[in-house]
């Protein structure tokens, strides 16, 4: 794998991609540009477990949010997303982008990984909503730091003007930064609030990178790394499939020492929330 990685692994930032090794990179830089995670029919695939699901988006209850906030009945979608998809349609972990992902995940932590959640973000054409700037971790409850790797699948080209990946490279570094409630969630129209989107305003845009990337391509990133999609200004669908690979996976989720101590009340490490 790690000959495979090298030959598809660019990186963000200037430097010469060859020169240095994909795990060293994705330590310093937080985030790395797959140019070929897939191929065309693999990701045919995803798109053909994915869209039956986006088409019965009502009915899904809580795994199925728009970002964008509320939603007033017969008012179209601004920026549903699907959390945990691969329970919902279990093909998916048979897809070779899954595998690869999973393998490269391995292999930029140094440990073997598991599955620890995935999401779908469609942003229909004009959608008006970015995802604003923010870093993974902010959503953690979890007593100890993540410790994974985020894939992010385009399901078509991405370019800036559709909603690519944006990060800050070495952002990873700066550890968890106070997030604010952007938005609340809500599953089907007018239905419950379920939970709420984080951003942050620490970010120095000037640093950021764009990841336009063409069909088969994907980004992976650190659960600390600063990163921000676009409002998508195209008449087409911008369509994406998120997928998190941790060490230990669920292993480390539940029963690491730390874990435990918290279920036990010691030691509690609840997320930093701005006002
Ligand atoms: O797909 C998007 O628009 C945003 C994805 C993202 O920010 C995330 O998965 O954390």
């Amino acid at each position: 794998m790690g000959q495979v990685l090298m030959s598809i692994v660019t990186m963000p930032s200037t430097a010469n991609p060859l020169a240095t090794p994909a795990n060293e990179v994705f330590e310093r830089d937080g985030c790395l540009t797959l140019s070929s995670l897939t191929t065309l029919a693999d990701i045919e695939l995803i798109r053909s477990l994915l869209d039956p699901l986006f088409d019965k988006f009502d009915t899904l209850g809580e795994r199925a949010v728009d970002l964008a906030g509320p939603r007033e009945a017969g008012v179209p979608l601004r920026s549903p997303e699907i959390n945990e998809v691969v329970r919902l349609e279990p093909r998916l972990r048979s897809t070779l982008a899954y595998r690869r992902c999973r393998d490269i995940a391995a292999m930029l932590l140094g440990t073997p990984v598991g599955y620890q959640f995935d999401h779908a973000i469609f942003k229909p054409p004009l959608n008006q909503t970015a995802t604003a700037w923010h870093q993974d971790e902010s959503y953690s409850r979890e007593p100890i730091p993540l410790r994974s790797v985020h894939f992010w699948i385009p399901l078509q080209p991405v370019t800036v003007e559709n909603g690519c990946m944006w990060f800050v490279p070495g952002s990873n570094h700066n550890g968890l930064l106070p997030h604010y409630v952007a938005s609340r969630r809500f599953s089907g129209p007018l239905a419950e609030n379920t939970s709420v989107t984080l951003a942050t305003k620490i970010v120095d845009e000037s640093k950021a990178i764009a990841c336009p990337l063409p069909l088969g391509g994907a980004t992976a990133h650190h659960p600390l790394t600063l990163h921000y999609t676009g409002p998508n200004q195209t008449d087409a669908w911008r369509k994406a499939w998120i997928l998190h690979f941790g060490a230990y996976g669920w292993f480390r989720k539940h029963l690491h020492p730390k874990v435990l101590a918290a279920k036990l009340g010691v030691g509690a490490h609840p997320p930093k929330l701005a006002t």
